[in-house]
Parts: C-alpha cells; sequence; structure tokens
C-alpha cells in the first residue's frame, strides 16, 4: 500500500459569494474522502490517501506563500488547486498557467499589477501533467459539464497557478493542477453554475484519475520535470 498525500486548495473568500465552490469542494472531499475503488484493477486499491485542505487570500503576494506553508509541512504527492470563475458553466481542467498578472480590478490587498511577470525571467507558461483526457472522461460519464482551459485568466488564480507549476518543476515527482469551477447554482440570481454535489464529484473524479495516473503513468517519463 502506497501512501500519497493530497492537498487541495481552494480560496477563502471571494468577492460577495455566499458560498464559494473552490472552498466548499476541497472541504467535502477532505470530510468525506474520495469514494472506493471502483473495481477489483483499479489502482485506487494499492493507495492510501490522506488528504489536507487550505484555504487561500485572494491576494497576488500572499496566496501562494500560504499554500506554500501547506506543501512544506505536508509535503504532498499530488496537488490540485481550485479557484472561482464567474461567467463560468462549466468546470473548467486548465491546461496550462501563464507568466502574467494583468489585474481588472484590486485583489484583497488592494494591488493592480497591469502587464506584470509573475516572475521575472521565467518561462512564458508551464503545463500541468494531470491526466487531464481522463478526468475529461469521467465528468462525460459522471454527466458534469467540463471544459479544457487554456489558461485561469491574469488575475490570482493564474499567479498562483504559475507559481505552483514553477515549485513543481523543482521536486522529483510531484503532479499539479488547476481546477476553475463554476458558481453554485440554486440560491441566487445567477443563472449560470452548477449544484454542489455535481462540483464535489468533479473534484472527486480529479483526484481519483490523478491518484491513478500518479501510481500507473502511461508514459514513462511523464512524471520527471
Ligand atoms: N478566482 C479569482 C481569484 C480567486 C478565485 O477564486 C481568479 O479568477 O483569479
Amino acid at each position: 500500500m502506497q501512501q500519497l498525500n493530497v492537498v487541495i486548495c481552494g480560496f477563502d473568500h471571494y468577492e460577495n459569494i455566499d458560498v464559494n465552490p473552490s472552498y466548499e469542494v476541497p472541504e467535502a472531499l477532505a470530510r468525506d474522502g474520495i469514494g472506493e475503488p471502483s473495481d477489483v484493477d483499479d489502482p485506487l486499491h494499492d493507495a492510501n490517501v490522506s488528504i489536507n485542505t487550505v484555504a487561500l487570500p485572494v491576494s497576488f503576494a500572499n496566496a501562494w506563500p500560504t499554500l506554500l506553508e501547506t506543501l512544506d509541512a505536508t509535503r504532498p504527492d499530488i496537488v490540485i488547486a481550485t479557484g472561482l470563475k464567474h461567467a463560468a458553466h462549466s468546470v473548467a481542467m486548465e491546461r496550462c498557467a501563464t507568466n502574467l498578472m494583468n489585474a481588472a480590478r484590486p485583489d484583497a490587498d488592494n494591488a493592480l499589477p497591469r502587464f506584470e511577470p509573475i516572475i521575472k525571467d521565467g518561462p512564458a507558461a508551464y503545463w500541468t501533467r494531470l491526466p487531464l483526457r481522463a478526468i475529461i472522461n469521467d465528468f462525460a460519464r459522471d454527466g458534469i459539464p467540463a471544459t479544457l482551459s487554456s489558461d485561469a485568466g491574469t488575475f490570482v488564480c493564474n499567479s498562483l497557478f504559475y507559481q505552483l507549476l514553477h515549485w513543481t518543476a523543482t521536486q522529483d515527482r510531484v503532479l499539479a493542477g488547476f481546477v476553475s469551477f463554476p458558481p453554485i447554482n440554486g440560491g441566487s440570481r445567477l443563472q449560470n453554475g452548477l449544484d454542489l454535489r455535481q462540483q464535489v464529484r468533479a473534484g472527486r473524479d480529479v483526484v481519483r484519475e490523478t491518484i491513478r495516473y500518479y501510481l500507473q503513468p502511461s508514459s514513462g517519463d511523464i512524471l520527471i520535470a
């Protein structure tokens, strides 16, 4: 049985959103777990999974240091970062993070960076190594509306994701990704969105597929940074 440590982070308070899926989904997964293996051949049988969560400030300066504290304390094998996309109608799996901050509104510290790199002289972008194809297939099976997204914008979500992948590139064997959730529908005037159960299910699919891929990578070098 292999011990696998998973960190799932979200944002603690976001504008005037009452129930933030990027806070609720990590909490639900830590509380309720990721479910049973699906059949006898499922690699999930071989994993003893522990999940840690952390809620981050919507701050260019402080989101990443707060996550890094948890990473240093828990030494995870898998890191799933999450955020909220107001205008989204589906769960978006982010494919890459770009080295750009360009805020249209101030963050929690009133910072408003315009066309600035996140890491001076850093690569233009980093690709995630999450098994996006398998995840999207699971979403289809579970009836979860989903998209592949080419970036998480230019606000704090993208900045956090870029710094996470920059850090991941220095680690031996860590898989990291970013999930953008739509608003939770039902309780507000927002027309777009998905109910919380669907979003928790999406989060569970992401973690389950990433663990499977971690244990049985489909290509020999895929986890080598
Ligand atoms: N969404 C914002 C920051 C925090 C969040 O959940 C963004 O799109 O960058």
